[in-house]
């Protein structure tokens, strides 16, 4: 039997090799505001395709349930040491597939099914494994959810502490997906202790943000703290989980092999990549620009009229409600997408329009400010935005804009495809 012949993708498989390179085509002529997203640098995106994809590593470092994993082990403990030193953690676990399986796992040990839990709700801006009812959380757990004030659309501290009291929760999780201003993990601390309860923090959309000291780190508040990498963190899309010394073994434990099987190596070893990324001193320069433009995006769009859920921004999102301008999010969503820029559908607090149409669109600055969008370039998305939206934003009205989109796309390459 020959050795197995080396072909290129685009030999092997033209198929996938052409749809590869038409969403690389997409991505560089697209405006990406998803909050969620960003772009890997291309140290990243090479370790994820690294020989690495090929080792099975059942274990932790110095305990596999397989051979040859020297290489392996030496890769683990480099990102678990970057993980601690960066968010100044005493312990971190780097297998979790993703946010949820971090979320879940860190449930695991923390609850018993029937448990009384409070989480921000989905529809406020909390995250689908912060117990919504479609979710293994919501399903499992008896949540209690809170939310952001009517009047000023941010967490309302006083009124979780009378839930908490209210209800004795075990546990309280903190962290959202569409929040946009500073979370008071102290507070919630204080709160957590006072009703009796544990506080885990998934601090998934704002760990680049809190890695560069840019927004308070909840790891010595929280008993266990979930994140991703792939947010403004700007890693591979994955989980990982900090705690302290005494949570350690059960955090694993819960992780392998409580959860999962082997753990994705060459994920790991670019999540390794990430944190020393992170550790740069450019990164904090990167997310003094995430934040600044979220902040003229912002304004921009609140000075052509536009209301901004909360009045503004403490960090890399920006929520649109769109009731004033009497367009839906899903419409909105499709007229933007047409135009070039991408965003998504968001419901606002106190929403009555259904999660799929929604009042409004979440927007978000870290994978153009990735590409090296300044003020200047969010002024100018801004007026774009409002051009698409607004009543006379008719077909070729999104052409004029899709036009305008390329040329500022030509001028900004995405780092890890150019
Ligand atoms: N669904 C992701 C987001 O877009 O925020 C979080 O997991």
């Amino acid at each position: 039997m020959k050795t197995a012949k080396t072909f290129s993708l685009a030999q092997r498989d033209s198929k996938v090799a052409q749809i590869l390179s038409l969403e690389a085509a997409r991505q560089a002529s697209t405006i990406n505001l998803i909050a969620s997203e960003n772009h890997a640098s291309r140290a990243v995106l090479e370790t994820q395709s690294s020989v690495l994809t090929d080792k099975y590593a059942e274990g932790y470092p110095g305990y596999r349930y397989y051979g040859g994993c020297v290489h392996i082990d030496e890769i683990e403990n480099l990102a678990i040491e970057r993980a601690q030193k960066l968010f100044k953690a005493e312990h971190a676990n780097v297998q979790a597939h993703s946010g949820s399986q971090a979320n879940m796992a860190a449930y695991s040990i923390l609850l018993e099914h029937g448990d009384t839990v409070m989480g921000m709700s989905l529809s406020h801006g909390g995250h689908l494994t912060h117990g919504s009812e479609v979710n293994f959380s919501g399903k499992w757990y008896n949540f209690v959810p809170y939310g952001v004030d009517p009047k000023t659309e941010m967490l309302n501290y006083d009124e979780i502490e009378r839930l908490a009291l209210e209800h004795r929760p075990k546990l309280i999780i903190a962290g959202a997906s569409s929040y946009s201003r500073i979370i008071d993990f102290e507070r919630l601390r204080y709160i957590a202790d006072k009703a009796g309860a544990k506080l885990l923090v998934d601090m998934a959309h704002i760990a680049g943000i809190i890695a560069a000291g840019l927004h308070p780190s909840p790891v010595s508040y929280a008993q266990v703290t979930t994140a991703t990498t792939q947010k403004t963190l700007r890693g591979p899309r994955g989980g990982f989980i900090l705690c302290d010394k005494e949570m350690a073994s059960a955090i694993d434990a819960a992780v392998f092999p409580g959860m999962q099987g082997g753990p994705s190596m060459h994920i790991i070893a670019a999540k390794a990549v990430c944190f020393f990324e992170a550790m740069q001193p450019e990164f904090v320069d990167y997310q003094k620009s995430v934040l600044e433009n979220a902040r003229v995006l912002a304004s921009e769009l609140q000075r052509y009229g536009m209301r901004i859920v909360s009045g503004g921004t403490d960090n890399h999102i920006v929520l649109v409600d769109l009731s004033p301008q009497g367009i839906n999010g899903k419409d909105a969503e499709e007229a933007l997408e047409a135009a070039g820029i991408s965003v998504n559908r968001n419901t606002i607090p106190f929403d009555p329009k259904p999660p799929l149409i929604t009042s409004g669109i979440r927007l978000g600055t870290p994978a153009v400010t990735t590409r090296g969008f300044g003020i200047e370039e969010m002024k100018r998305i801004a007026s774009l935005i409002v051009k698409v939206l607004s009543p006379s934003g008719d077909k070729r009205a999104q052409e004029q804009v899709h036009q305008e989109i390329r040329e500022m796309c030509q001028q900004f390459p995405i780092p890890g495809l150019a």
